[in-house]
């Protein structure tokens, strides 16, 4: 396998112009015919063409009409070469023919429960025909679909329908035509039976836009929440960013078996169903959460990353990170701000910081790949929105709108990088961002240290600050980062106090301009050590440090227990507030895992227990911020933290920890339970939301104690429950414990459910997360399950993913978690590189673990090494894992 380098890039040789494609979509093989309007890059310069292609059988190949002879081209298994081709502008017409039917890779066209659809990005589009299948290729599309009438009554592409009809033999067709030019990763196709939901949006300049959500027949009425998002999206869009669409036609069509979770084809976004479908019967909270989250970020692409895309797929994070941060912004605007960036950071903080910290890490902006669907990572998506997020705290709101309308102003229909984005942003605002553009190249999480000091005789307060990037794959060493520290200090009362002026390394800044007082400024640390000393500070102050998770760093400061208990209480920053309860659980957990692996009798700091009933019993602050901030930190972050990674005893300390407090807290956790109660029909809205939020984190504590009026209350909640958020909720509560209670409630839930695929998978990855001793039995039985197919991704995600998510089971110490996953990597290959890589990397951490562990990670990680006919996807993890 070859490593493609970003130092590497080259323009295209030829420019495409138009591309005129007709599918002629058949049950054993499907014939495409494409018919290219091509022109040599510079003119009069003869340079060979090369073609992207993949498992396509080539029929023929003309150009300007005339039909090539063999040895005028040349093939081989990856490319299609015209040596040379004519100096000025020709057609090239191309003809082949494939097999969608036994497509199960999912990347190309292939078939989804009997309908076809297309995947294209990032390389897929050579899976449908040979091309330039490089995003900084942009052409205009037709797309002529013919099909048989029956079997695919619909037939879709991007853009407008311009003509249809009948043909022969039962057959009939569709032509669509796209008139924005676009690369080829964004071309999309279906065709099926398929039903929509109708409904239609009037733009800001009043133009009609018809939105249709395409389901099998018998889903539509679950369409109605994606189509609510969307309507959402395309309002706020518009509002916030003064982005409108700009067709007449916008398509969703929801897909049972789809690689990722949905993709923004132009006007023709393709998704998978779990990403579209909801009823508040089938759908929990975060299942509405993130079809909400979903349908706006794929809809908001259609300004980041289609209007403007990519000159390269190094620059993914050009339109993921920025698209992302759009999409959490939405969703804050929608919904509880506070409770929206604890989620997001706890995100990063899960996936992105070990992956940061591990074999694979990468920058925002990769050097290198093999596998491009390698890089759909937490680091170009959420490290790549925190670095937007973070032009918009140094930049303020409206400087930050201001980069944004520049960069479309420059760079609309354009194939562009992220230096082009941070140019736009600089120069909106005339900007000095000097060392920024580091959040692109450096991989890493900046490690930033601070310590305090006052003065009472000057009234200064003075904090110190110092960074550390460590050295990841490739990158030994590391220049100090630009990191906006949003900060305010706390009087003793726990108030704000205003901040006028500050000195950074001696030089004086102003804060406060006007009369107006500050609370909160945004220090830009640039150093490796740098001081800042506040003037006017009439006692010692509690700094409450990264202020909304400011910069995507690892914070430590000389905070004592009893500033976080301050914090916790007090804090006006409400992520702040919740992050001081954090770090104290963090400490708390790590010292008893000390005591745990020094066989010492776990004993629980009654401070700690008081901190949680004081939050629990705060009626004045939101319930899923209290959800939150009772929620201990979870056992990866804990692992994370340890210099070798323990995982049974950090989950005999969480466990241990969750017991005590529910133990000391039951009466306060009962009421909340009975206070929380739904009354009336389900609603998507955050107090209804946070409501349930607070209730099932409360029954969740309560079961953990297995007594059996617990039990009790929580089948009570099972069996009374009207929505899929208050059921699934207290059926995990019940899960927690093994017997037969817990096999009762399992099997009546599969009954219940079993006609819904969705739900099913929920019911899947309840068992394979579970920690309960010895789990891989009950995995390896799943597998078999008649409902379990080893060609849906969201059945591996959920039984295979949910698996390698449990620390005890899968890191069990006789390996046998390992073994299974290694066992299951060579057959998911065979069918599907991309599923089989993303579970690969579940042992990419190994190294973290003690000796035993070790050995027996890596000897599954050489045995997948060693197999015949591995594919790219999972030789790049695989090999860089063993590295
Ligand atoms: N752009 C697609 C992801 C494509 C992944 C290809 N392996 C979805 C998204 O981020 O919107
Ligand atoms: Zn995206």
């Amino acid at each position: 396998p070859k490593e493609i380098l970003l130092k590497d890039y080259k323009k295209p040789a030829y420019l495409f112009d138009t591309v005129d494609l007709r599918f002629q979509l058949g049950e054993d093989k499907t014939i495409v015919s494409s018919k290219i309007f091509a022109l040599p890059r510079i003119e009069g310069v003869s340079c060979p063409l090369v073609l992207h292609g993949h498992d396509l059988k080539l029929l023929s190949i003309k150009v300007d009409g005339k039909e090539l002879k063999k040895e005028e081209f040349q093939l081989d298994v990856r490319h299609l070469t015209l040596a040379s081709p004519p100096t000025s502008a020709f057609t090239l017409e191309i003809v082949t023919e494939m097999y969608p039917q036994n497509n199960t890779s999912l990347e190309g066209l292939y078939k989804s429960s009997g309908n076809f659809c297309t995947q294209c990005e990032a390389e897929g589009f050579r899976k449908i025909t040979y091309y330039q299948d490089r995003p900084d290729v942009m052409a205009k599309y037709t797309c002529r679909i013919e099909a048989d009438k029956t079997l695919y009554p619909v037939l879709l592409s991007n853009g407008n329908l311009i003509e249809h009809g009948d043909l022969e033999d039962g057959k009939h067709y569709a032509l669509w035509e796209d008139p924005f030019k676009k690369p080829s990763y964004l071309f999309a196709l279906v065709a099926g039976q398929l039903e929509s939901r109708d409904d239609s949006f009037v733009t800001c300049s009043g133009r009609k836009v018809s939105l249709r959500i395409w389901t099998p027949s018998h889903d539509v009425p679950k369409t109605a929440h994606a189509m609510y998002s969307l309507k959402a999206a395309m309002k706020w869009d518009e509002e916030v960013f003064g982005l409108e669409y700009d067709l007449d036609l916008f398509n969703i069509v929801a897909v049972p078996d789809f690689n990722m979770g949905a993709m923004e084809n132009k006007s023709l976004n393709i998704f998978n169903s779990k990403l579209v479908l909801a009823s508040p019967e089938t759908a929990t909270d975060a299942d509405y959460a993130a079809i909400l989250g979903v349908i706006g970020h794929e809809y908001f692409h259609n300004w980041t990353g289609n209007r403007v895309t990519c000159r390269d797929w190094f620059q993914l994070s050009l339109k993921e990170g920025l698209t992302v941060f759009r999409d959490q912004e939405f969703s804050s605007d929608m919904g509880s701000r506070t409770v929206k960036r604890i989620a997001d950071v706890s995100r990063l903080r899960t996936y992105q910081f070990p992956q940061d910290a591990g074999p694979m890490a990468h920058p925002v902006r990769p050097h290198s790949y093999i596998k491009m669907d390698n890089f759909y990572t937490v680091t170009v998506y959420e490290k790549g929105a925190e670095v937007v997020r973070m032009y918009k705290t140094l930049l303020g709101s409206s400087g930050f709108r201001k980069g944004m309308d520049l960069y479309f102003k420059r760079h609309d229909g354009q194939a562009v990088t992220c230096e082009d984005f941070f140019a736009a942003m600089r120069d909106a605002n005339d900007a000095d961002l000097s060392n920024f553009l580091l959040w692109y190249s450096q991989a890493g999480t900046p490690h930033v240290k601070v310590t305090s000091s006052f003065d009472p005789d000057a009234r200064t307060y003075t904090l110190r600050f110092s960074q550390e990037v460590p050295p990841t794959p490739g990158q030994p060493v590391k220049e100090p980062m630009f990191i906006p520290v949003a900060i305010g200090l706390l009087d003793s009362s726990g108030k704000d106090m205003p901040l006028t002026t500050v000195y950074n390394d001696g030089v004086l800044q102003m804060i406060a301009s006007s009369n107006q007082p500050v609370f909160t400024t945004v220090l830009q640390v640039k150093k490796k050590e740098e001081e800042f000393v506040f003037s006017d500070i009439p006692e010692r102050p509690i700094p409450s440090l990264l202020r909304g998770y400011s910069a995507p760093v690892r914070l430590d400061s000389d905070l004592t227990g009893s500033d976080l208990f301050f914090l916790l209480a007090h804090d006006s920053d409400e992520f702040t507030r919740w992050e001081a309860g954090q770090v104290l659980a963090r400490k708390l957990m790590l010292s008893l895992v000390a005591d745990f692996q020094q066989k010492k009798t776990l004993v629980l700091n009654p401070k700690f227990v008081d901190g949680i009933r004081t939050i629990l019993c705060n009626s004045t602050l939101d319930k899923e911020f209290i959800a939150k901030a009772i929620t201990l930190p979870g056992e990866g972050e804990i692992m994370d933290m340890m210099a070798v990674a323990d995982p049974d005893a950090v989950h005999a300390v969480r466990s241990f920890i969750k017991k005590q407090l529910a133990l000391q807290l039951k009466k306060e956790f009962l009421t909340t339970v009975i206070d929380n109660r739904s009354s009336g029909p389900y609603d998507f809205n955050h107090h209804d939301m946070a409501r349930r939020a607070l209730k099932n984190t409360s029954l969740a504590y309560l079961a953990s104690l297995d007594e059996p009026e617990l039990t009790e209350l929580a089948l009570h909640e099972y069996k009374s429950a009207t929505n899929m958020t208050e059921q699934f909720a207290a059926l995990t509560a019940i899960a927690q414990n093994p017997g037969q209670v817990r096999d009762d409630v399992l099997s009546d839930f599969y009954s219940r459910w079993q006609h819904d695929f969705l739900v099913v998978n929920k019911w899947f990855a309840l068992q394979a997360m579970s920690d309960i001793p010895g789990n891989v039995v009950n995995v390896q039985k799943l597998l078999n399950h008649p409902a379990f197919d080893l060609r849906n991704p969201n059945k591996v995600y959920s039984l295979i993913g949910g698996f390698c998510g449990s620390p005890v089971n899968f890191h069990a110490k006789d390996g046998s978690g390992y073994k299974f996953l290694g066992e299951i990597v060579l057959l998911l290959d065979k069918l599907n590189p991309q599923v089989a890589s993303r579970m690969v990397s579940a042992f990419s951490r190994w190294r973290r673990y003690d000796e035993t562990r070790q050995a027996l990670a890596k000897a599954q990680l050489e045995m997948i090494m060693s197999a015949n006919g591995l594919s790219e996807n999972v030789y790049e993890i695989a090999s860089k894992s063993l590295a």
